[in-house]
């Protein structure tokens, strides 16, 4: 049987402030105690996996062993059917700014240019279809740990539109809407979204019954 999350606190394994808000939104409802791994200083392991779930499962078990409490991590990215998966895992790597490019840090706008500047190369009618992936990992500090998986479909478009959500949400427009992530209200996103699905089967098991 899965090991179940306890009363003991949970420190949520990011330091994406998009992914943070979200995650501390979905888990609301559960009345889990949360802590981010920021704010007890944990350092942000190296993401060597080749898969989501490889990466996720580090973050996790880094931030449990760091703290001594079960921690929760969340590896996702967008992937490209006509990219034949890319950026995939590297999602959040395409946004980071090369010495050229400007001060260190993440540029989203430049990163979804690159994957438009791609998909512009292959044609103008080229597949525009996408999703993006989320692995939730939870890992305790004895070494138990649990995955699941979530996606949500979609299409690329371009420009980018919205303001809200955060990373790549201004250019996915999730199937059967006209809007963009980005567009959406965030309860919206959190009904649909890729974490959300991964969110249900994790809620199912570790805090249902
Ligand atoms: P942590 O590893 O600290 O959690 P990160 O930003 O480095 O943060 P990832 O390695 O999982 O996280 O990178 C995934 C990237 O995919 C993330 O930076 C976003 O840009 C993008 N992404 C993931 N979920 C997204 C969402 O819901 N909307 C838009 N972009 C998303």
């Amino acid at each position: 049987m899965t090991r179940r999350l306890g009363a003991d606190t949970l420190v949520i394994a990011t330091h994406n402030a998009g992914k943070l808000k979200e995650i501390g939104a979905l888990l609301a409802p559960h009345g889990v105690n949360c802590i981010s791994a920021g704010s007890l200083g944990l350092p942000e392991p190296p993401e060597t996996g080749k898969t989501f779930v490889e990466n996720a499962l580090i973050k996790a078990r880094a931030a449990a062993q760091g703290s001594g409490l079960p921690a929760l991590a969340d590896d996702s990215g967008l992937c490209v059917d006509a990219l034949g998966g890319r950026p995939g895992v590297y999602t959040a790597d395409w946004a980071e700014r090369q010495w050229f490019e400007g001060p260190p840090g993440r540029d989203w706008y430049m990163a979804m240019g690159k994957v438009e500047g791609m998909l512009q190369e292959l044609g103008a009618s080229t597949d525009r279809s996408c999703y993006f992936a989320c692995v939730l990992a939870i890992a305790w500090p004895d070494g138990e740990q649990a995955v699941y998986e979530g996606r949500v479909n979609g299409t690329l478009t371009w420009p980018p539109r919205g303001t809200l959500g955060f990373g790549y949400d201004p250019v996915f427009v999730p199937l059967g809407d006209m809007r963009t992530f980005a567009e959406h209200d965030p309860e919206e996103k959190h009904g649909i979204s890729h974490r959300a699905d991964a969110f249900t089967k994790l809620v199912a098991e570790q805090f249902a019954g």
